[in-house]
């Protein structure tokens, strides 16, 4: 019997929001449903392009801001026959970050447009839907380890957070946004809805 395509779930959010353990939980949710569900994660460190962003990432090298773009770029699309293959196994997949980290972060450096960000992503596998978790950049600042790695500065993450905003006008993009994430239903066990709870904005 072919299995339904699983479901291409993406979380976003400035840093520190709180992604991968939300992420972390809807993949327990998702499981303990009856859902087969793997978690990903964007930058995956992983490969060698995930090693050279890691390395950037964590200020032990530089790289010129265009070819970071890319670089964060490359790594999905290199990830894009696994993704592919688990999607149509029935996996769901339960991702942490993707495209619209990518635009939204070099899109809040000086000289970038959104447009010219989004190029390298256009052709990725559609997100059935993106939760944003809705977090206070300066309560970000507050939780742990705030400014260990580069981008971690809350005038950056402001910045950051104004672009996902900006990114959240796309009507053809199914964005929910929440401070935290629920299961509700699983139907007959092969449907899911998660619904956003606590502050909206
Ligand atoms: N980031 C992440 C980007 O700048 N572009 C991207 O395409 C992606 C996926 O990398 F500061 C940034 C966002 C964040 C950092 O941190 C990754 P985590 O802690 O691994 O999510």
């Amino acid at each position: 019997m072919a299995s339904k395509r699983g479901a291409l779930i993406v979380l976003e959010g400035v840093d520190r929001a709180g992604k991968t353990t939300q992420c972390k939980k809807l993949v327990q949710a998702l499981l303990q449903s009856g859902l087969p569900a793997e978690m990903m994660r964007f930058p995956d460190r992983s490969t060698t392009i995930g090693q050279l962003i890691s390395a950037y990432l964590e200020k032990k090298s530089e790289l010129e801001d265009h070819t970071v773009h890319l670089l964060f770029s490359a790594n999905r699309w290199e990830l894009v026959p696994v993704m592919k293959k688990k999607l149509e196994q029935g996996i769901t997949l339960v991702v942490d970050r993707y495209a619209f980290s990518g635009v939204a972060f070099t899109s809040a450096k000086p000289g970038f447009s959104l447009d010219w960000c989004m190029k390298p992503d256009t052709g990725l596998p559609q997100p059935d839907l993106v939760m944003f978790l809705q977090l206070n950049p300066d309560e970000a600042a507050l939780r742990g380890q705030f400014g260990a790695e580069r981008y971690e500065t809350s005038a950056f993450q402001k910045a950051v957070q104004e672009k996902f905003e900006q990114l959240m006008k796309d009507q053809t993009v199914n964005w929910k946004v929440g401070r935290s994430f629920a299961l509700i239903h699983c139907g007959d066990g092969t449907k899911a809805i998660i619904y956003p709870t606590g502050l909206l904005f």
